[in-house]
């Protein structure tokens, strides 16, 4: 067993993943894989809390396995595994979700956001979705997750819930920290950068795919919205070049005022043009790693099934001591 400190993250299969899952998750995982015991999670049981395809979703579910592979995790070092191959994350959750308050779940801001407009007609499992995810992360009794800032409020969610969970049935779960990198927290839509970039918004130009064509990422960057104004600023009242200039800190790591120097006196088109560069040379080699990783099917199917074998003892260990202290055994 490792003396690491433990390490989980989830992302959902929900459609291809995007740059802004890569600079606010993906490649911090990979940075600090040396320092942590790992354990990253393709969580399909989330995917499934708002309507979906099952054809596609199996699909995405490797898809996104090989990108994570691609982009540097190494399954050797880490645990990478799918959810629903450990049944424990949906039996912890539901034990969870019995002494979770309704209001905590009701005020979450991904709620609100996604059953906008669908009355009462919304899946239930978009409302319990945090008590899930505390499951996929107590379970492991991991002490820090890494997360872009849309998911803080339910990783903090998830840390009352282990507190509430301590105080009724007694010391049961490490508490988590959220932890979040500054730089590329939020990478918004490029057709709008009011609005955070999403794998299930709609719209041919809203996010960088990281499987996407060097042509596409041209396409992309070339059409992306910004101002009516000239000087290339970081500037919070400028939300379309300052999403661009962001996305150019995280992946060149330069600092903010090296990047406005570098683009005083030359225009949108410069910088959308050398934007567009980066993002082909970083993603460059995941496309190349992710094809010959998919080449041989059973090579992922092997690698998944090797996740499943290291984090079910964990997870059993966990919802034994939970079961008996709960008073079902
Ligand atoms: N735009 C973003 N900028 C920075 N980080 C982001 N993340 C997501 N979008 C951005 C981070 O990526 C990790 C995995 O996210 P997820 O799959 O669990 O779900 P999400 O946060 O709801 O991401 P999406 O892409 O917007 O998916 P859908 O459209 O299905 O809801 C998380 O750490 C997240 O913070």
């Amino acid at each position: 067993m490792s003396n690491k400190p433990r390490v989980f993250s989830g992302i959902q299969p929900s459609g291809e993943p995007h740059l802004g899952n890569y600079v606010g998750a993906i490649r911090n995982w990979v940075d600090d894989q040396e320092r942590y015991d790992n354990f990253f999670c393709v969580v399909d049981q989330h995917a499934i809390t708002v309507p979906y395809d099952p054809q596609q979703l199996r699909s995405s579910v490797r898809q996104l396995a090989a990108v994570l592979i691609a982009c540097g995790i190494d399954p050797e070092r880490s645990v990478l595994f799918v959810q629903s191959h450990v049944p424990e994350h949906t039996e912890l959750a539901w034990l969870l979700t019995c002494s979770t308050p309704l209001g905590w779940l009701q005020r979450m801001t991904q709620f609100k956001d996604k059953s906008t407009g669908q009355g009462e007609s919304v899946g239930s499992g978009l409302l319990t979705y945090p008590t899930l995810m505390a499951a996929d992360i107590l379970l492991y009794q991991a002490a820090i997750v890494p997360v872009g800032d849309d998911q803080k409020q339910h990783v903090e969610l998830a840390r009352d819930i282990a507190g509430r969970f301590n105080n009724l049935y007694g010391e049961s779960f490490v508490v988590p920290e959220p932890v979040i990198r500054q730089v590329g927290a939020r990478v918004m839509g490029l057709d709008d950068p009011t609005r955070k970039m999403s794998k299930s918004e709609d719209g041919q130009f809203h996010a960088v795919g990281l499987l996407d064509e060097p042509k596409m990422i041209q396409k992309k960057f070339s059409r992306a919205v910004t101002d009516s104004q000239t000087d290339i600023v970081f500037d919070p009242e400028r939300p379309g070049v300052t999403n661009l200039l962001t996305i150019y800190q995280a992946l060149s790591g330069e600092t903010s005022e090296v990047i406005e120097a570098r683009f005083a006196g030359k225009g949108y088109g410069d910088l959308k043009k050398n934007l567009a560069e980066l993002v082909i040379e970083t993603l460059a080699p995941i496309r190349q790693r992710y094809e010959e990783l998919t080449a041989d099917p059973s090579t992922l199917d092997e690698l998944l099934a090797a996740g499943v074998e290291r984090a079910r003892p964990i997870a059993e260990s966990t919802m034994d001591h939970v079961r008996q202290v709960m008073g079902l055994r």
